[in-house]
């Protein structure tokens, strides 16, 4: 554009220039001359073709291309770190007990004394506290009440016994496994064993000596009066030889090996 218009220019000086003026013809040549200068050659032929260019700069990075199929699974590999430690379990079971471990080394020589008599007397105050301990609970269940008859006193010995060491428990206190002998005796033991929230006793009766023959823990034979349950005395496995009272007052024959709490009785002129 800008080359069209000096050309444009060039071409309107020539013309100016090239017209007769009046006056100046003798400066013609050196003006033509100027305007030589200023316009510019015919275009010349196609030159050579160059030598082959530096490559050129990379171009920009494309699009992804579209995912591939899954490739086959690669080897298994090597073995991860070890995790991290885990909470606390809960805990076991106790183990069984060890082996004795060996024996000790011997203690140093005791001080010499009159070791015989000092033993004695303190195997002596063994025995005095335990029987100290029995009496005191004695007297606790005796504290905790007793039912009475005019001529007797009924204990309720809260202590799980089989029979015949009931019995022998009633007979060192002066007294008998109790025997229910008629209807208020029954009835009475029978609210003894409710009111303590029990529901089977000890009485004292058996067939130790003589099955289906039973007796009264003073060896007297039973008389007619009787408060056997439904079914009872059925001997069942064929080793109930002893009798419980329950809650209801009813009698059951059981095992003499079981054992549970038991009632005795004292007569009061032996109190
Ligand atoms: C009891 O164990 P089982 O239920 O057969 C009871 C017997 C009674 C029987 C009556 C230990 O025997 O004395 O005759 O129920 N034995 C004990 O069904 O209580
Ligand atoms: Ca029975």
């Amino acid at each position: 554009m800008k080359r069209a218009l000096v050309l444009a220019l060039t071409l309107i000086s020539v013309a100016f220039l090239t017209q007769p003026r009046s006056g100046s013809t003798q400066h013609l040549p050196e003006e033509s001359c100027s305007v030589q200068i200023l316009v510019p050659g015919l275009k010349g032929d196609a030159g050579e073709k160059g030598d082959k260019g530096a490559p050129g700069r990379p171009g920009r990075v494309g699009p992804s291309g579209e995912k591939g199929e899954i490739g086959d699974k690669g080897p298994k590999g090597s073995m991860g770190r070890h995790g991290k430690l885990g909470p606390l379990g809960s805990k076991g079971e106790k183990g069984a007990g060890g082996d004795a471990g060996p024996p000790g080394p011997n203690g140093e020589p005791g001080i010499p004394c009159e070791c015989g008599q000092i033993r004695k007397a303190i195997g002596e105050m063994d025995i005095q506290v335990s029987q100290l301990t029995t009496e005191l609970k004695f007297l606790k269940n005796v504290v905790a009440g007793v039912r009475e008859t005019e001529s007797k006193i009924y204990l309720l010995v809260k202590e799980e016994k089989k029979y015949t060491d009931a019995q022998h428990y009633c007979n060192g206190r002066g007294g008998k496994l109790s025997m229910p002998k008629d209807e208020a005796t029954n009835a009475l033991i029978a609210s003894y064993i409710n009111q303590s929230g029990l529901i089977r006793v000890f009485i004292g009766i058996n067939d130790l000596e003589k099955e289906g023959h039973y007796v009264y823990s003073d060896r007297s034979p039973m008389q007619t009066f009787n408060k056997w349950c439904n079914g009872e005395p059925n001997n069942a496995y064929d080793e109930e030889h002893c009798v419980e009272m329950v809650a209801s007052g009813g009698w059951n024959d059981v095992s003499c090996h079981l054992t549970m709490y038991f009632i005795c009785e004292f007569d009061k002129e032996n109190v």
